[in-house]
């Protein structure tokens, strides 16, 4: 070997030591929610952990709070490669595929066990029909269950009539249907600005989402209905997923694995923090009264009833496997 050669080769040698293989990635990853909610955070980390495994070769910069995209349009903005990974509220596809909506049927599953439960059943469906749309799922995250926010006692579902109803999907825009309160659609990174104007003077959502809201300076009462606990789901286009190194494929999946477990364990770690929150800044936080519960229970029958209709099949399957797991 010529000296110059040996040289070459050993130089070579010392940059690959030193710069990965492969050029750096720079992914943008969207997202609906604040910055310090615990789903963004969740997210951090797991593009820390991402960059550690890739010894910084792929860097995934996360957009808290619909600042890259709106909420609604996080999905096809991955899907058409504008984003290469984004996290999206699974329910707001629920017009596109009714499957997206199994997590926000009431009273299906009202626990944090159960929608794990729920979880397992409907992803192996779910992975299937995003692969079919060029996007790779990585990982689900739900949010605490759902109560309503309101700012007078709600003893009975009558008592919702005429509310000012802040909806983020399709079922919670029908149930101010059938309610009859006005329902106007609004995402969470415009819910505070909604509450402040008095656009808005009642909702549907988690503790987590009334605690970043500051929903106690407008409104006065919580009511824990537990009805649903919705998921944020993260994808990846498939088409960048591929074009990635196996190792970095493999760290993605890893911090995957790791970012929905820690997402499900915080998630319910801070449910009860985030009611207190509610409670310690003057709301009334309490259970529904056996009328409203009674109440609600029926909204959510014939939400249930609508849903299975739309599902059809498949729909039926989903919740099968989900009952057969043991609720
Ligand atoms: N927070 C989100 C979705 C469900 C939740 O708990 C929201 O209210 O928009």
């Amino acid at each position: 070997m010529k000296p110059i050669t040996r040289l070459a080769l050993g130089l070579a040698g010392a940059l690959s030591l030193a710069v990965p293989a492969l050029a750096q990635t720079k992914w943008n990853l969207p997202a609906a929610y604040p910055a310090d909610n615990f789903h963004t955070e969740n997210l951090v980390q797991f593009s820390k952990d991402v960059a550690e495994a890739t010894g910084g070769k792929l860097q995934i910069t996360v957009h808290a709070n619909a600042s890259l995209f709106k909420a609604p349009e996080i999905k096809r903005a991955v899907q058409t490669g504008q984003a290469q990974i984004g996290e999206i509220l699974m329910s707001l596809h629920e017009n596109e595929d009714p499957l997206y909506g199994v997590d926000v049927v009431p009273f299906l599953a009202t626990s944090f066990d159960q929608a794990r439960k729920l979880w397992a059943a409907q992803r192996p469906v779910l992975e299937k029909k995003l692969a079919g749309q060029g996007l790779v799922l990585l990982y689900a995250v739900a949010w605490p269950p759902q109560g309503i926010y309101a700012k007078k006692d709600i003893n009975t579902v009558e008592d919702m009539r005429g509310l000012k109803w802040r909806s983020y999907n399709v079922g919670t825009s029908r149930i101010a249907e059938i309610v009859g309160a006005q329902g106007v659609t609004i995402q969470a990174a415009e819910l505070p600005q909604a509450l402040a104007t008095g656009v808005v003077n009642s909702f549907m959502s988690s503790g987590a989402t009334g605690y970043d809201s500051k929903v106690w300076e407008s409104l006065t009462h919580f009511y824990d209905t537990q009805a649903w606990l919705p998921k944020n789901m993260i994808v990846v286009n498939k088409e960048a997923f591929e074009a990635l190194d196996k190792p970095a494929q493999e760290a993605i999946q890893k911090a995957a694995q790791a970012a929905e477990e820690r997402g499900w364990r915080i998630s319910a770690a801070k449910t009860r923090w985030y009611t207190d929150q509610l409670a310690a800044k003057g709301m009334k936080v309490q259970p529904p009264s056996d009328a409203l519960k009674a109440g609600f229970q029926k909204v959510g029958e014939q939400l249930t009833a609508d849903w299975l209709k739309k599902a059809g099949a498949e729909g039926q399957a989903v919740v099968d496997a989900y009952r057969k797991a043991g609720m």
